[in-house]
Order: structure tokens, then sequence, then C-alpha cells
């Protein structure tokens, strides 16, 4: 992408609605709007990012076995009102009156809905057990939408919807979500910490919360030092028997708020560390609670009839873009995990209209794009201070900067954002550089006419 031809609106001042890092940073980056509070339209950049993200828990969902589905963001009133949530779920739910008249409503989430398509189609115990799984937008009419898309009232989310034959099936299939969220996540350059849960408008008895540290996040944790102390997370062997892993994180203590009772606590004072996070995802297990109110059983072996024991795994896709910038940035702007950001690399162009410089940015430009790089290219008029501040603002994880004093000495500067060197390199090797398909690797500094912070 050429950065003429591009939509990045970029401000140079820091908006004053945005409270934290993550919100103020977005907003800079040109990758948001505001429409109305809490409902955002997402800009190039920011619907890249949310592309990525979208990919990343997509290909997780299916590898753990969830099918993926697509049901409406409008739903009618009928079924909330058969499982009893119609009227409990209160002023949360955006209701909605069509021509004729009937109930609607913009779907805070969607039990009734994948419980109703189980129950028209699932009759018998050989077709479970199942897993429909779908990355849809919901509406919620949050009290305080605030910290954009971090707590908005339009949000992305990914939700998955297990049906099993009994509690201990449905203990496997929450099994399965529980690490394919820590690898997910782990994707992300992201540590989530599952915490045991409450379950709030959902219902069920068992729930964890994954959880990312941040002081600005919404949700008060306490959990055992330990989870400090040792990256468990990034020691997990995702090849390993399910049980195993999921034994030896949930011996650690982790509780939200909510749940974490002083009283009974098994941790003692010293050892207990109290933080706040930033919730990314949460899964359930509610055993028949919706399967017994709307119907929704299967013929067992011996014809008799069975309740589906259901679970329901949550993502929060559209806050993922927040929480990753609240993880990772400095104070020139974002830092992007190489697996969610927008481009690969950036090639910037200190001065377009001198035909040296033009031609071997062109060069990297078409090379990087040849060899499957999502390459960005800035052959914009700004000066060169404003050109290296906008890259760093948005995050882009390796930068080449052609410039004619540089060319001159056969010097193109290859910049990584995440460790800040800047390697001085010839522009044999920068192509050879962009190149190279897969993940770029810092290149060999022996190599190098010389190297500086
Ligand atoms: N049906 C269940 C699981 S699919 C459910 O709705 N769970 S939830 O309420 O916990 O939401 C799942 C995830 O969506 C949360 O973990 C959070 O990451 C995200 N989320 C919830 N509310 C918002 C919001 N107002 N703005 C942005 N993301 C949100």
């Amino acid at each position: 992408m050429k950065l003429s031809n591009y939509f990045l609106p970029v401000l140079k001042e820091n908006p004053k609605e945005a409270q934290i890092v993550s919100h103020r940073l977005m907003l800079r980056a040109g990758m948001i709007q505001q429409s109305s509070a809490g409902i955002y339209s997402w800009l190039p950049l920011g619907l890249k990012v949310l592309n990525k993200i979208e990919r990343i828990v997509r290909e997780e969902q299916d590898k753990a076995g969830a099918l993926e589905v697509k049901m409406p963001t409008i739903q009618p009133a009928e079924i909330w009102k058969e499982s009893g949530r119609y009227d409990v779920y209160g002023l949360e739910m955006l209701r909605i009156k069509d021509r004729h008249n009937r109930d609607m409503l913009y779907g805070p989430t969607n039990e009734e809905q994948v419980t109703d398509i189980c129950r028209s189609h699932i009759k018998s115990y050989r077709s479970l057990p199942l897993n429909l799984y779908h990355i849809q937008w919901k509406f919620r009419d949050e009290v305080r939408p605030r910290f954009g898309v971090m707590r908005g009232r339009e949000f992305l989310m990914k939700d998955a919807y297990s049906f099993d034959l009994s509690a201990e099936n449905a203990k496997v299939a929450y099994n399965k979500m529980f690490v394919s969220y820590l690898k997910t996540f782990a994707r992300m350059e992201l540590t989530a910490i599952p915490m045991e849960a409450d379950t709030g408008p959902i219902g069920g008895d068992m729930s964890h919360e994954f959880i990312i540290l941040a002081d600005t996040g919404e949700s008060g944790v306490c959990f055992h030092k330990d989870w400090l102390e040792t990256d468990l997370i990034a020691d997990v062997d995702y090849f390993a028997d399910l049980e195993p892993i999921i034994n030896k994180f949930t011996k650690i203590y982790a509780r939200t708020e909510e749940k974490h009772n002083p009283n009974d606590c098994p941790v003692k004072k010293e050892d207990l560390v109290e933080k706040r996070g930033v919730e990314v995802g949460h899964i359930f297990y509610f055993g028949t609670k919706y399967s017994e109110t709307m119907g929704a059983t299967v013929s067992g072996p011996d014809g008799n009839s069975l309740e589906l024991h259901m679970g329901s795994y949550g993502i929060g896709v559209s806050r993922l873009v927040g929480a990753i910038i609240e993880a990772s940035h400095d104070d020139k702007g974002i830092i992007w995990p190489e697996a969610v950001s927008p481009f690969d690399i950036a090639i910037i162009n200190l001065k377009p209209g001198n035909e040296t410089v033009d031609n071997m940015s062109e060069t990297l430009y078409q090379t990087g794009l040849l060899n499957k790089h999502d390459c960005l290219y800035d052959d914009s008029d700004e000066s060169a201070g404003t050109k290296l501040a906008v890259m760093d603002l948005i995050g882009i994880p390796w930068q080449l900067v052609v410039g004619p004093r540089g060319l001159k000495q056969n010097i193109i500067e290859l910049k990584h954002r995440k460790s800040g060197r800047v390697l001085e390199i010839s522009p044999e090797m920068a192509i050879e550089f962009i190149s190279k398909q897969g993940n770029f690797i810092m290149p060999d500094t022996s190599f190098l006419r010389g190297t500086k912070k």
C-alpha cells in the first residue's frame, strides 16, 4: 500500500476524551472514529488489525474442532422469552420493534439463538459433541461505555457454544476451549491469566475469565504471586494432553475480585497479589440451563430423552485491539506484535522526487509485495521527521528508511520498532532482507557495515 493512496487520518494532538493510552493511540493512529457513545467506525488501519485478530481467533477455534456459523445480530424476542432472560436482562438489551410491531432485539449474546438451531436439527446423541461458534457484532447498552473499544456498546465478539450429552463430556469441551484460549492469546504475544470467575447473566456454576494485567483494566483480580514469577503460559506444551495443562493452571490460585473471598482464601496474605486487568475472554459451563427451558433434547442410546449440557465461550475481538495496545506501547506510540500488525514492514522514502531514492524505495516495495509481505510505502511529501514519527506511532514492526544522504554512502536504515535497534545495511542487504518470505529476522550484525543504537 502506498501512503499517498491510503486513508490514515493521524492526529497530532492527544484527543481530550481519551482517558487511557490505548484509546488515545487508536484515535491518534487514525484507527477508529467515534460514531456515538461506545459505537465506532473502524477506519482502514484499525480494521486491518481487527481482521488479523479475528483470523487468529478463527484459526484456533477451527483447530479446537469448533464449527463456524454466522447467526444474526437481530434476534426475535420470543426465544428470549422462552429462556426467561427477556425480562431479566434489563436495560443493557437494545429492544426494537419491527414494522409489524413484533418485539426484536440486537443480540447481546447468542445462547438462545444457538439453542434454537440445535433443537431444530440435533435429534440424536450420535450428532454430539458439537461446538458452534461465530464472530459477530453484539450490542449491550452499557451504563458507562468508556475507554474506546475496551468497553463499547457495539463490539465484536467470538462466541462459541458447546453441546454434550453429560456434564463429564461438557467438561472435555470446556477444557478444549480453555487450552485453545491460551494458544490464541499467546499468538498475540499476550499473557492472559485464566481466573475463576462469576457467571453473571449467562448463568452456570463454572467459569474462567482470561485476564491481561494492566493498571487501567476494569477488572480487579487476586492471585498467587507465582503467576508473576514463572512464565507458565510460555512454558505450556500445547500438544500435551489437555488434563495436565488444565491442572497446571487451575492449581495456582487466581480469581476475579467478585469471586475472591478473603475469609476462605488458601493463599497466605504475603503471597497474594491484588491487581487490575482487562478481561479478554470468558468461558462458562452452565449445564442444562437453556436446553431445559427451551426444550433442546436428543434421544439417547436407549431411546430415552436427554437434555443437552452446554457451555459458552467468549472472546472480546474488538476489545483485544485495545488490550494489545495497553500491553505493548511506548511514549512514541503502538508496538504491534507482528502477528496482528496492520503492516509487516514500512518503506520510508525520505525524499520523494529524488530519482535514486524513488527507484530504491520502489524496488524495495515491489520486492516486498512479490514475497507476500504486507508493505506500507510512505511516498508522501511530509517532512522526514513527521514520517518517522508516524511509523512509530502506528507501530510498524520493521521499517526501512531510504534517504539521499544514506544512499550516497550505500546505506539504508533498518529499524526494529520493538527493540529500538537501528542497523545500517547496504541496499543489497535491504533487498535480501525484504525478499525472505515468512517472518522477518534481525540480520546477523557481523555482516553489517556498522550498527548504531
Ligand atoms: N455468551 C458468553 C460467552 S460467549 C458471553 O457473552 N460472555 S461475556 O459476557 O463475558 O462476553 C465475552 C467477552 O466479550 C468478554 O470476555 C469481553 O472480552 C468481551 N466484552 C464483553 N462486553 C464488552 C464490551 N462492552 N465491550 C467490548 N468487549 C466486551
